[in-house]
């Protein structure tokens, strides 16, 4: 699939469009490696009525210092024709995050996956280090060496951390302040969480209620801050989200502790009012709910907490 097909339909920038999905691929493959659990329900989901899956969005999550932040892996994306939509704020956690629509490519009848399907938008967001205490400052910045930043999407490639593994005194100090930092400094690129676009399903999984329903059955635990199903305030776009399994580390001074990995979400964006009296079958992605729902993030959030109160 090359975006040569369709040269005048497309947005699509710089080069090859197979580059672009295989990076992804391996970017999905790598958190699929890391995360036994989102490997299950990511394998499940697709054996139940042969399903074929889309991706809503992969997000990433960095640290704002030196060439760390959001522009490390945005800059990636938009050399090949991703654009920078709307910000998302979390004041209360220090995290600023945006999100990025993709190009336009031809996607094929029944084009699925990250092969020939519709490319993800991706998310990003960044801590904002220098507002955090000079302590949390400087656990950060005494890993985070200048221009390591530039190697950010390969390190999501590849999994591996373009710092030192870090201390677990050094961990359990900023995971005090920052959790979010603390999983940065231990998980570094590697993707935080996909989303599966709920609405691009063919069968009984495009109602996010059955896929919750059958989940449950099946014994996985689920985020349920606010309730299982977030729904944004105009109702339009619902989420819903695994809980992030705690995994062994082994940290640099020689303590092994479990630590919160990644999850997986569901993302399912209903039709705008304007064309509900559409044809199913006419019904395109702009024809639904896009961006994104701070209130809704803020309890996804929630589905990678350190500490639970349960
Ligand atoms: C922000 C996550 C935003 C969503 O689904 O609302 C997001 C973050 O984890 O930094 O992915
Ligand atoms: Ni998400």
């Amino acid at each position: 699939m090359g975006s040569l097909d369709l040269p005048h339909a497309s947005s699509f920038k710089g080069g090859s469009e197979t580059f672009l999905r295989n990076v992804f691929e391996n970017i999905l493959k790598t958190y699929l490696r890391k995360n036994p659990t989102a490997n299950t329900i990511w394998e499940l989901v697709q054996s139940v009525d042969n399903e074929k899956i889309c991706y809503d969005h992969f997000t990433f999550q960095t640290l704002k210092v030196d060439g760390y932040g959001i522009d490390s892996v945005s800059s990636f994306f938009m050399d090949y024709g991703y654009k920078f939509e709307t910000g998302i704020d979390f004041p209360k956690k220090k995290v600023r995050g945006c999100w990025l629509s993709p190009p336009d490519v031809h996607v094929p009848e029944g084009g699925h996956g990250l092969g020939n399907g519709p490319l993800p938008r991706v998310v990003i967001s960044e801590l904002r280090v220098d507002e955090l205490s000079p302590e949390s400052q400087e656990i950060i910045r005494k890993y985070l060496i200048p221009e390591g930043g530039k190697q950010a999407v390969l390190s999501s490639a590849l999994g591996s951390l373009i710092w030192e593994k870090p201390t677990y005194a050094d961990f359990y100090q900023l995971a005090k302040e920052s959790e979010y930092g603390a999983w940065v400094l231990i998980h570094g690129y590697t993707m935080n969480h996909l989303a599966f676009a709920v609405h691009r399903f063919k069968h009984r999984f495009s109602d996010i209620g059955c896929i919750k329903v059958y989940l449950e059955e099946k014994g996985f635990k689920l985020n349920s801050d606010g309730g299982i199903l977030k729904v944004s305030q105009d109702g339009l776009l619902i989420q819903m989200s695994s809980i992030s399994e705690k995994l062994a580390v082994e940290f640099a001074d020689g303590v092994t502790e479990t630590t919160p990995a990644s999850y997986i979400e569901f993302t399912q964006r209903l039709v705008l009012p304007q064309f509900k009296d559409l044809p199913h079958h006419q019904i395109k992605e702009y024809h639904r709910r896009d961006d994104f729902d701070a209130n809704n993030a803020n309890k996804i959030f929630e589905s990678a907490r350190f500490t639970s109160d349960t």
